[in-house]
């Protein structure tokens, strides 16, 4: 055949050169659907800003997936390892005081809870203290790269639901906490807020938590880094938009979960 005779009779060079041109091809096709695709990302709306920092969407629907995999991979069932009390430490490490520094004033301290519906609640913290008590010593986390082994007791949040009839609000996909001047937030996927671990925390060591640890009560949430245990709880809402926080404003991961 004419074709097949012709092809014989290419040199060692013409092959090389055909070779040379068929990878360049390859590249250039290649480089383009690259290029392509940067763009698309580039063009990409941003997510809500505040809220996730500012990812084009298409990560944070990537970073969202992965997110998914790892609330499913520990479900609920999962609790953290705890210790004997003696293994606590006495010296509690103290990080940054946003939004609780001072002396908060304790008397007619109110506990806000923002509804679904609307309605807000006042809770004082006597109503708190006189519901049963949960202790837990576990490996407090802080994402700076600390931990410690720490005792607190207070109150299971799942059991302020409970109490509360809020039940029906945790049908939101999240928790949010201020504190009393709403200058330190946090948003709670709702799996982890309403985790048999996770305590409004009114003690530490035994005794009534300290201003500078978050006095009158406190976030315990042993699922999540230090940066999601809010210190001093003045209101706490139920919503299904990702409540703002802090910290994954300024580029932590929002999910912040161990
Ligand atoms: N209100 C408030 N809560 C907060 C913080 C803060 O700055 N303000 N820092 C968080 C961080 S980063 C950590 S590690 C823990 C530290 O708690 P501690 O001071 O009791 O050790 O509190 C968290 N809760
Ligand atoms: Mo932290």
């Amino acid at each position: 055949m004419e074709t097949k005779h012709k092809k014989k009779e290419l040199t060692v060079d013409q092959k090389i050169k055909r070779r040379n041109f068929i990878s360049f091809g390859i590249f250039a096709v290649l480089s383009g659907a690259a290029y392509e695709g940067w763009q698309w990302l580039y063009h990409s709306p941003a997510e809500e800003q505040g809220v996730t920092a500012g990812a084009h969407k298409p990560l944070r629907r990537a970073l969202n997936k992965t997110e998914l995999f790892f609330r499913n991979f520990f479900s609920n069932n999962h609790l953290v390892k705890t210790y004997p009390k003696e293994r606590a430490a006495k010296n509690v490490r103290h990080n940054s005081d946003i939004g609780s520094g001072g002396t908060p004033n304790l008397d007619n301290y109110m506990l806000q809870v923002k509804r679904l519906s609307g309605e807000v609640l006042n809770i004082s913290m006597d109503q708190i203290r006189a519901l049963p008590k949960t202790e837990i010593v576990y490996d407090f986390k802080c994402v700076e790269g600390w931990d410690q082994i720490q005792y607190w007791g207070g109150l299971k949040f799942i059991d302020f639901i409970e109490h509360f009839n809020l039940a029906g609000d945790t049908r939101a996909a999240y928790v949010g906490l201020t504190t009393p001047d709403k200058g330190y937030y946090v948003g709670l996927d709702m799996p982890s807020a309403v985790h048999p671990q996770t305590i409004l925390a009114y003690e530490m060591n035994g005794k009534p938590v300290p201003a500078n640890h978050g006095a009158p009560v406190r976030l315990i949430i042993p699922v999540k880094y230090g940066i999601k245990n809010l210190k001093r709880i003045g209101s706490i809402n139920f919503s299904n938009k990702r409540p703002p926080d802090y910290w994954a404003e300024r580029g932590y991961d929002y999910y912040s979960g161990l």
